[in-house]
């Protein structure tokens, strides 16, 4: 999609710091990092949110996690991360492309779940 940064970082248009990348999935680290570890996994097609996604992109989801323990393991998160994918206005969701964020390298401390 033409203003979509997570598009335009999947089409090599803005650089990103790719940790795993094939057909489907990329998955790069956040620019704004909120744990010593914050990778985002992204759907190579574009969609908001879960309620957005047709069979085809679900396939990309269930690819995605799929991928993350892999990409987790890669990234040295042997004790565990957090997975996170924001839905909406209410959960502060700010780039409307569909993305899992993983959080770790750290204790992940006070929690809300
Ligand atoms: P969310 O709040 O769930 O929509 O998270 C969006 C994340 O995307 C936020 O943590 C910052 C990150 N982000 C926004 N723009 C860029 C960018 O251009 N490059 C990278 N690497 N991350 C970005």
């Amino acid at each position: 999609m033409a203003d979509c940064i997570f598009c335009k970082i999947i089409a090599g248009e803005i650089p990103s710091d790719k940790v795993y990348e094939d057909e489907d999935i990329l998955a790069f680290r956040d620019i704004q990092p909120q744990a010593k570890v914050h990778v985002l996994v992204v759907p190579k097609s574009h969609f908001a949110t879960l309620a957005e996604m047709d069979e085809e992109q679900a396939e990309l989801v269930r690819k995605c996690m799929v991928k993350i323990p892999e990409i987790a393991k890669s990234l040295g998160l042997s004790n565990g991360y957090r997975l996170i994918i924001n839905q909406g206005k209410d959960a502060g969701q700010t780039v409307h492309h569909l993305h899992i964020h993983i959080l770790g390298g750290q204790d992940m401390g006070e929690k809300m779940l």
